[in-house]
């Protein structure tokens, strides 16, 4: 029993991770349908003991299916997602093309849920709903327990982002490169235009007419959207740094209300899908390494922003898995809100 399921860009980094969360959830699932593109249709694949085919991803392909978990990009999401709706699908989206979209909820279930209100299975009727992007997810998993208690009047974010944020040719891009500048060999630049190994540089995404990136941008649109609050700040640079698959994040908060840090500490070790790794002690912070394949936002180097007035601000140190938290994981817990 349960809803029949679909993943677009099943063959993807996300799509794959959207496999082991609805494994490791025990995602109650009718059947599924793996779909594609074209060029990765008729690949088989197992999964939980069963073969599938990968099929190749058309309108027709959701005939019958109750939720469609769509990471294949932002043209196929606007190609194929209002279609999943017209055929009744409850669509939840992982690419950013309609996540600033009025009306469709930008959901982080720990964050947000009721954005998503009314929306329910079994209606017969189609919906969207966007996944956040990854950066703004991870940020927000920290922020938003802190916004809720002093409410948070400016942000500032600088982001030390993964290679899978850039999907899994990126992921290996960054291995074979490291490979050969060991060798002494050239790197081969194909996803990235500069070397990526042993380096770091500005975020891929395109730059805007006002200097920021698109990445950048989203943080500051996808926050004000899901706080449902215009007035709040944002700034971000975003720096795509050598780690496989997780981000990392230094987020300095700006509050209305004063806020200590060891309250702050305290919200953040009670807050959901958030865990505190803050030992000055032993110099032991989260990393990427650390929170790699695993569902919580790691949070440390709780302090107070001496650069601000009394005690409102603060500065804080993120990591999350950019594949899992940032993306399929919490896709799934979009889903299964539906069930
Ligand atoms: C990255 N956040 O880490 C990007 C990738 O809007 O979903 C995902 C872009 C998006 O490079």
């Amino acid at each position: 029993d349960g809803p029949s399921v679909a993943v677009v860009g099943v063959t993807g980094a996300v799509g794959q991770e959207f496999l082991s969360v609805l494994f490791d959830r025990n995602f109650p699932y009718r059947s599924i349908n793996m779909l594609a593109s074209k060029r990765s249709a008729g690949k088989e694949m197992t999964f939980e003991g069963r073969r599938y085919v990968v099929e190749e991803l058309t309108e027709d392909s959701f005939n019958g299916v109750d939720i469609a978990l769509f990471s294949a990009g932002g043209s196929i999401s606007k190609q194929f997602g209002l279609a999943a709706v017209e055929k009744g699908s409850i669509v939840v989206d992982n690419s950013s093309a309609f996540r600033m979209v009025d009306g469709v909820p930008l959901v982080i279930p720990e964050v947000n849920p009721e954005a998503m209100e009314g929306i329910k299975l079994g209606k017969g009727k189609g919906a969207l709903i966007a996944n956040p992007n990854c950066s703004t997810i991870i940020c927000l998993m920290a922020a938003t327990p802190l916004h809720r208690r002093a409410k948070v009047t400016r942000m500032v974010v600088s982001t030390y982002q993964a290679a899978s944020g850039a999907g899994a040719a990126a992921m290996e891009e960054l291995e074979q490169q490291t490979r050969e500048v060991l060798e002494g060999k050239p790197p081969t630049c194909k996803i990235f235009k500069q070397q990526y190994a042993f380096n770091l540089f500005s975020h891929n995404a395109p730059i805007l007419s006002n200097g920021y990136n698109e990445e950048e941008m989203k943080l500051v649109k996808e926050t004000r959207k899901i706080w449902n609050d215009d007035s709040v700040r944002v700034t971000a640079t975003c720096i795509r740094v050598p780690v496989m698959r997780a981000h990392a994040e230094s987020v300095n908060l700006q509050f209305e209300q004063p806020l200590d840090e060891g309250t702050a500490r305290e919200i953040l070790k009670n807050a959901p899908g958030v865990v505190v790794i803050d030992d000055r002690t032993l110099n032991h912070f989260p990393t990427p390494l650390e929170v790699s394949n695993k569902d919580n936002v790691a949070v440390g180097r709780i302090r107070r922003d001496v650069s601000q007035d009394g005690e409102k601000g603060l500065d804080l140190f993120v990591c999350g898995d950019q594949i899992r938290k940032g993306a399929a994981l919490n896709a799934v817990q979009i889903a299964e809100m539906l069930l």
